[in-house]
């Protein structure tokens, strides 16, 4: 007798081996059908396993390739390895292991484990950033940015974490702390290369307009919201001592510039430089004093209301625009260098900062806005300043207008003067983009002594990592700058004696291009064919975590508009659609006196849900987090693997809850995942063997074949219609309902039966797509269940109406019968004669004559 439990041992390695064999995921180079590029952010092949946390993400771009592929579409999904970037420098330091080695290590692990899946990869695209023939093309993409000088090099203030020793991305900095280890960051003055981001900062927010209604919502406003733009007026102020000199503000409210009383410039104002040499010799010592002090706040700690303003005079003074004035200028650090110009107007009666700065050193107040309805504000009882636009007053010309008015004139006054104008502002920054770190790629440049910044000649690609490095501990400068034999160069333009550029390249550089690699992986003369390239794209699916919201997916797009202006691509947009999955939480037992995540093993039961850590007897907390390494709770798929299979991992996964959202790994959503499948693999034992029609004609059913066949109608729609839309959880729970249907049909002989397994095993086969294949070859096909179609219901039937009939003799009721609505009058007829209770009062009997009302009675008169 067979196996009673669907037997994945040896069912999935089976047909995996199958699919490997026919080359099911072989994309073709240049699709010949319609195409769906479908994705999934690549993961960093970091120690430890691939656990259940991670699966989610790949399980949702499975469906999707798998169903993509039964719509006939050709299908590219592809996986490879975001494999540069510090963790492995850190094993390196923690474990002694070269971060290359470790890498290595890990991909073959991480790709063990995605194959054991079953996961639909076309493998033979491969890539890691890590490998040369991936990062040569990275350094190519460097360069490209460079000669359109998109890349550039600036001594800046930069973001430094002291415990990293090593710069910072704006986007690694939370809450001014560093992203990795928590500690607050510094500033630090380094020469550094960018990527001018800003240069599109525009069309990277107006285009956020295409992807409406195609990316989530939240996504399209985070990003949004980190460009920043922001509009508004740029002000020019003379200084009083030298008119030739300007100092810009940027403000949104030039309606108040007739109440400006100081002016504020940033401590690391380039412009600050200059200014003092013109300070006397006690403001310069106290400015230069306050500028190292800034330097060690966060930027939210410096622009945080309500927190102490501080800051010093630089004994200038500048012009005011209209009244000729002379305003005193200040530097304080709560003006950041990096936002409009770096100079702001200070109009104490009417924004917060400045009146807070104001009262702190006894800098004048002047009202000039005043409510519509209402008087301009006393300066000498103000407790806080009045922010509200309204109608501007002790303002010259300018008095008696409502603020936007007002700013438009003065706007349109001050381009006719030339001194400032309508401006526009963003919050984004330049993309920082060199790192003091060994794993990631080289930039390509040479420094000449003779010749200066010198790129690297695109044939000499790639500048190749030297493995023979020992030493990874972070000391703010990159450990490449100890290895001669890579430091040591000539110059490719004098052949003169010149050094490499020590730094490598943010890990999102490499990532910011690897979706187009994909389509040409092995191309060795270019990062891509775009011929190639423009036939795949765009992505046509992306799925992954809402935490790229603004790094990475703000990259990307930057990096394909710069290759779609140089007129290698056609799109500017790479992501079609994204998809964002929620996280697997699992609860953990938590120890508030060790402060560590504590194993079963180290708990005590004491009473129902309480127990105590056997180390200090204190008592547990029971946490719901995301599963990770570090909080202990993973569920790592090989031994998942081993004892339940790829197919129940995967249908835990779609099944726990919508995709997008958290949800709580259980043992129940495992063991709902088994038992599913296992029901499914029962009844296909006991479905008796016979003929599969793949198509039955309703009008030859009876009442309760048609049911049948309109309940799998119906549940074809509602599956169709959930994966189109990440619904996988209820699609899941329609087929679960549908197997219920299957399990109460009397007769599994029946052709509509067996119909149902034709229908029903496509339908599952994107959920379960190792036991799918292998009932589909038991139904006797000989090729693969994913170059069939997924089904589409027939729409006549997909209204499962039940009436009630009364079936009388001679007047009398008999019995009542359930049938679809306007069933036929003799299949009715012919379920009340084989009605037990009916047949009684016939036997023997002549029956004269049948009265049928359609849908309501049957009447036999008998005689
Ligand atoms: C004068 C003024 C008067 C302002 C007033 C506001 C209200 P958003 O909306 O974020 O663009 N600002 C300009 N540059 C700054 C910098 N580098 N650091 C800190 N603050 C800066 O904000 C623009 C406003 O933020 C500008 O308008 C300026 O203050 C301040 F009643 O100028 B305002
Ligand atoms: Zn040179």
């Amino acid at each position: 007798m067979e196996e009673r439990h669907y037997p994945f041992h040896e069912v999935e390695p089976r047909w995996q081996a199958f699919w490997q064999e026919i080359g099911l995921y072989r994309a073709p180079d240049r699709p010949e059908r319609p195409k769906f590029y479908v994705l999934e952010m690549f993961p960093y092949p970091s120690g430890g396993d691939l656990h259940m946390g991670h699966l989610k993400n790949y399980a949702i771009g499975d469906v999707v390739a798998r169903w993509a592929l039964m719509q006939g579409y050709d299908v590219l999904h592809p996986m490879g390895w975001d494999a540069f970037g510090l963790p492995a420098e850190n094993a390196a330091i923690k474990y002694g292991i070269h971060p290359k080695t470790w890498t290595d290590q890990n991909i073959v692990a991480y790709r063990h484990h995605l194959q054991l899946l079953g996961i639909s990869y076309d493998w033979s695209r491969e890539l890691a950033t890590c490998w040369p023939d991936y990062y040569r093309w990275t350094q190519w993409l460097f360069l490209y940015l460079y000669h359109r000088g998109l890349a550039y090099r600036a001594s800046e203030y930069v973001n430094f974490c002291p415990n990293c020793k090593t710069v910072l991305a704006n986007e690694q900095v939370i809450d001014g702390l560093c992203e990795r280890c928590k500690t607050p960051v510094v500033k630090k003055a380094l020469e550094q290369w960018f990527f001018r981001i800003t240069a599109y900062a525009e069309r990277l927010l107006t285009d956020l307009q295409k992807l409406e209604g195609k990316w989530p919502d939240h996504i399209l406003r985070q990003q949004a919201h980190w460009i920043g733009r922001s509009e508004g007026t740029e002000i020019h102020f003379r200084l009083a001592h030298r008119p030739d000199v300007r100092l810009p503000v940027f403000t949104t409210r030039a309606d108040t510039l007739f109440g400006v009383t100081f002016l504020t410039i940033a401590p690391e104002h380039e412009l600050l430089d200059t200014l003092l040499e013109d300070m006397d010799g006690t403001h310069r010592a106290a400015v230069e004093a306050y500028r190292q002090s800034a330097l060690q706040k966060t930027d939210v700690e410096r622009t945080a209301v309500g927190r102490p303003k501080t800051g010093v005079p630089t004994g200038l003074a500048v012009v005011h625009p209209y009244t000729g004035e002379a305003l005193p200028l200040w530097v304080s650090d709560y003006v950041l260098a990096h936002y409009g110009t770096g100079i702001v107007m200070g109009v104490p009666a009417h924004d917060e900062r400045d009146f807070e700065f104001a009262r702190q050193y006894g800098l004048p107040v002047r009202p000039v806005v005043r409510p519509v309805d209402g008087v301009l504000p006393d300066p000498q009882t103000m407790g806080a300043a009045w922010v509200e636009k309204g109608i501007m007053e002790a303002s010259g010309p300018f008095s008696g207008l409502p603020s936007d008015e007002g700013i438009r004139r003065i706007q349109e006054d001050l381009r006719a003067r030339g001194l400032g104008g309508p401006a526009v502002s963003y919050r984004l920054r330049d993309w920082l983009i060199s790192r003091q770190r060994y794993w990631g790629a080289p930039i390509p440049v040479v420094h000449c002594p003779q010749c200066g910044i010198v790129p690297v000649p695109e044939d000499q690609l790639p500048v190749r990592l030297p493995e023979n490095v020992q030493n990874f501990l972070p000391t703010g400068r990159s450990p490449l700058e100890d290895v001669p034999a890579f430091m040591e160069t000539t110059c490719p333009r004098c052949a003169g004696p010149a050094r490499r550029d020590p730094d490598t390249m943010d890990t999102f550089v490499d990532s910011s291009w690897y979706f187009l690699r994909f389509i040409d992986a092995h191309n060795d003369r270019a990062p891509f064919d775009p011929e190639k390239a423009n036939a795949w794209l765009p992505v046509d699916q992306y799925i992954g975590g809402a935490e790229h919201a603004t790094k990475h997916l703000i990259y990307a797009r930057f990096i394909t508009k710069v290759l779609y202006d140089g007129g290698l691509l056609q799109y500017d947009e790479p992501f079609e659609h994204l998809f964002t999955q929620g996280l697997v939480l699992k609860r953990f037992w938590w120890c508030g006196h060790c402060l560590r995540p504590v194993e079963e093993t180290e708990a005590r039961k004491v009473q129902e849900e309480t127990y105590l850590h056997t180390v200090c007897e204190t008592t547990l907390e029971s946490r719901l987090e995301m599963m990770s390494k570090s909080r202990g709770n993973v569920v790592p798929v090989g031994p998942f693997v081993e004892k339940h299979g790829a197919d129940v991992a995967r249908i835990a996964i779609l099944f726990a809850g919508p995709p997008e959202k958290d949800f709580e790994w259980t043992d129940a959503i495992v063991e709902g995942g088994r038992n599913f499948l296992n029901r499914i693999w029962r009844l296909f034992l006991d479905t008796p063997a016979g003929p599969v029609p793949t198509e039955v004609d309703p009008a030859d059913l009876d009442a309760e074949a048609l049911l049948f066949y309109i309940r799998l109608q119906k549940t074809v729609r509602s599956v169709r219609e959930d994966v189109a839309q990440f619904r996988f959880n209820t699609a899941v729970a329609q087929l679960m309902a549908f197997l219920n249907t299957m399990y109460e049909f009397p007769d599994r002989s029946h052709p509509v039966f067996r119909h149902a397994w034709y229908v029903y095993v496509r339908l599952l086969a994107p959920f379960a797509p190792h036991l799918a294949e292998e009932l589909w070859h038991r139904l006797g096909y000989s090729t693969t269940v994913f170059r069939s179609p997924f089904p589409v219901e027939n729409p006549d039937y997909l209204v499962e109406t039940v009436v009630e009939i009364p079936v009388q003799v001679n007047g009398r009721v008999r019995a009542t019968l359930r049938v679809p609505v306007d069933t036929d009058p003799a299949t009715v007829e012919a379920m009340a004669r084989s009605h037990p209770n009916v047949a009684r009062y016939l036997e023997g009997r002549h029956v004269q004559k049948v009265v049928y009302v359609p849908n309501r009675l049957l009447n036999f008169v008998v005689s």
